[in-house]
């Protein structure tokens, strides 16, 4: 990665290390409340603490990181960004940075108790609206500058294969900015008006449908750059190529086709969209489970291959192969164990009549936090591994391996334990987004106690993984500097000579194809939401 462009990813990096350590800190404390052992001091309420939780690691954390490391995987395959360039970059940081202080400022003021998933009813002071699309204008900024850099290598390169993880990075970004039109269009024409008193109703069904419409692909804007990880740097790590250069591109393909037109399956308990489109959107949710089961399916062969060439001979024993000391695999390896379950989970989930019993039950905190809480996270913990030191002139040590592995085990422990709480105690019906209650003494509500615990003890596991993070952070970005940094890992792949696919990189016909998708699924029902008389969708008055 070039010098110039290693500043901007190391200022993103800093933001993610600070943000995993306050949203760290929100969810310990968020356990304990529930445990019905711990309350809260100074006036602190438990959905501002919830919010914060929510932004500060689901939004701020992960999209420092996001551009942080797409900055640096197309500077290290695509080449050094311009000036103009990484003028975009910076100017973009500043601009998330902003919008980040303007929505903690109002989340600390209780003015934004409205959680992450910030859809209507639930009303917020209109600056943490605004700091929040600020933030999302952010991205838009430095994702203009990577696609620059992408579009620039293409045009220098005339003909050839674009290298994958800079390609991969522009599959991310363009579906960032299709899915972010919702978000953006749900604030700006509804809840900062709303909020500053212009207007003195809001179209609910409206609004949550434009929420999903980006909140189920950003999901996938996480799991993206996990997924690079793990097909472009993995393979390279265990010292092996990886399995398909061509699969990989169409895994993303089909991210980008069908991420965005399932928003719905979020909203199948919802009045007001008919239960055919519903169905519709359940099914383009399978389709977009295939890329995962094509990535797995490409993981084992890797694996499998690097074992076998370790002179592994039965069935499994590649397995006792893997590196199992290297923390960066270790990491990314146990990332991928849970998204086995998380993957499971999310299927049921989106399983119309089996949504019926989890939906808004504590199962759904469990699902997502062993999908972006774990391999995502831990995938991400794997990058900056070899990211900070790559880019500050350092190198992984012993003491910076070992404490990856603790990271690994201890991150592990905790996320276990609590979610597996959380799934329990959501088939047993606890719901979600709700503080200690004993609900006037009924009976199955006493059941739900012991899962609360365990999801405090879980907390507690997951909040020393935290410190340990950040000595690790500190460990890779102070101390003395080498003269042969830590590389940035990068594989070949068993098809590397094939020719290159040419229209998986056809970005009209791609961008055709989503927006097709797009209007199929939601055309019809969102017109029915202005024409049909929805509850709550037309004139629904606060106050
Ligand atoms: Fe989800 C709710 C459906 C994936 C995150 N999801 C959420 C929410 C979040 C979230 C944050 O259909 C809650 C939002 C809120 O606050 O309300 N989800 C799915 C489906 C998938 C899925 C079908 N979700 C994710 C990922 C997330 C994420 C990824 C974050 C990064 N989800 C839903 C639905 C809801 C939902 C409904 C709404 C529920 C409701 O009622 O509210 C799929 O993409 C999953 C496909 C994944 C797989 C797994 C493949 C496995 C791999 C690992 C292989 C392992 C190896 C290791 C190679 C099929 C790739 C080797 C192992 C050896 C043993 C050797």
């Amino acid at each position: 990665v070039d010098k110039k462009d290693s500043k901007l990813v190391l200022a993103n990096m800093i933001w993610v290390s600070f943000a995993l350590l306050i949203g760290g800190t929100a969810g310990l404390l968020q356990t304990l409340v529930r445990s019905g052992q711990f309350e809260l001091p100074f006036g602190i309420g438990y959905y501002q603490l919830l919010t914060l939780h929510g932004v500060i690691l689901a939004l701020v954390m992960t999209f420092f990181f996001i551009m942080g490391f797409q900055i640096a995987a197309l500077s290290r395959t695509a080449g050094s960004f311009s000036t103009s360039e990484l003028r975009l970059g910076w100017t973009g940081f500043w601009v998330m940075t902003a919008g980040t202080l303007m929505s903690a400022a109002m989340i600390a003021l209780n003015e934004a108790s409205v959680l992450y998933t910030f859809y209507a009813p639930l009303q917020a002071h209109a600056v943490h609206y605004i700091g929040l699309a600020l933030v999302i204008v952010g991205t838009w900024i430095s994702v203009a500058g990577q696609l620059m850099r992408y579009f620039r290598w293409r045009k220098e390169n005339k003909g050839q294969k674009t290298p994958l993880l800079s390609y991969m990075t522009a599959i991310n970004n363009v579906m960032w900015i299709v899915c972010t039109i919702g978000v953006a269009a749900t604030v700006l024409f509804q809840f900062i008006p709303w909020s500053l008193g212009w207007v003195e109703t809001i179209n609910i069904s409206l609004s949550r449908t434009l929420f999903w419409y980006f909140g189920h692909p950003l999901v996938y804007f996480w799991l993206l750059p996990a997924y690079m990880v793990w097909y472009a740097v993995i393979p390279k790590v265990l010292g092996t190529k990886g399995f398909s250069d061509n699969l990989a591109r169409l895994a993303f393909v089909l991210f980008l086709f069908f991420s965005i037109p399932v928003g719905i399956h979020h909203q199948l308990v919802d009045p007001g969209i008919d239960a055919f489109w519903k169905g519709l959107q359940v099914v383009l949710t399978f389709m977009v489970i295939v890329p995962s089961l094509m990535t797995a399916f490409s993981m084992f062969a890797v694996f499998e291959t690097y074992g076998r060439k370790q002179g592994a001979r039965g069935l499994l024993d590649w397995f006792k192969k893997l590196p199992w000391t290297d923390a960066r695999f270790v990491l990314v390896f146990i990332g991928m164990l849970f998204f086995i379950p998380g993957g499971l989970g999310g299927i049921i989930n989106a399983s119309g009549q089996m949504n019926q019993l989890v939906h808004n039950t504590i199962w759904i905190v469990g699902h997502f936090h062993i999908t972006v809480g774990a391999p995502v996270i831990l995938t991400y913990f794997a990058a900056m591994l070899f990211l900070l030191p790559h880019i500050t002139g350092r190198k992984i040590d012993k003491i910076a391996n070992r404490l990856g592995l603790f990271l690994a085990y201890t991150w592990a422990l905790g996320m276990g334990i609590m979610s597996l709480a959380m799934h329990w105690a959501g088939l047993r019906g606890a719901p979600r987004r709700s503080t200690f209650s004993e609900y006037g003494g009924a009976d199955i509500a006493s059941e739900w106690i012991t899962y609360q615990v365990m999801q405090a003890v879980g907390g507690s596991f997951l909040f020393i993984a935290i410190i340990i993070a950040i000595l690790l952070f500190l460990k890779l970005t102070t101390g003395p500097k080498v003269n042969d940094p830590e590389e940035f890992p990068v594989a070949m792949f068993m098809d590397q000579e094939e020719p290159v696919v040419k229209w998986v990189e056809n970005w009209r016909l791609l961008i055709i194809i989503t927006i097709f998708l797009i209007l199929i699924a939601y055309t019809v029902p969102v017109t029915q939401m202005f024409t049909e008389n929805i509850p709550g969708a037309k004139g629904f008055k606060l106050w």
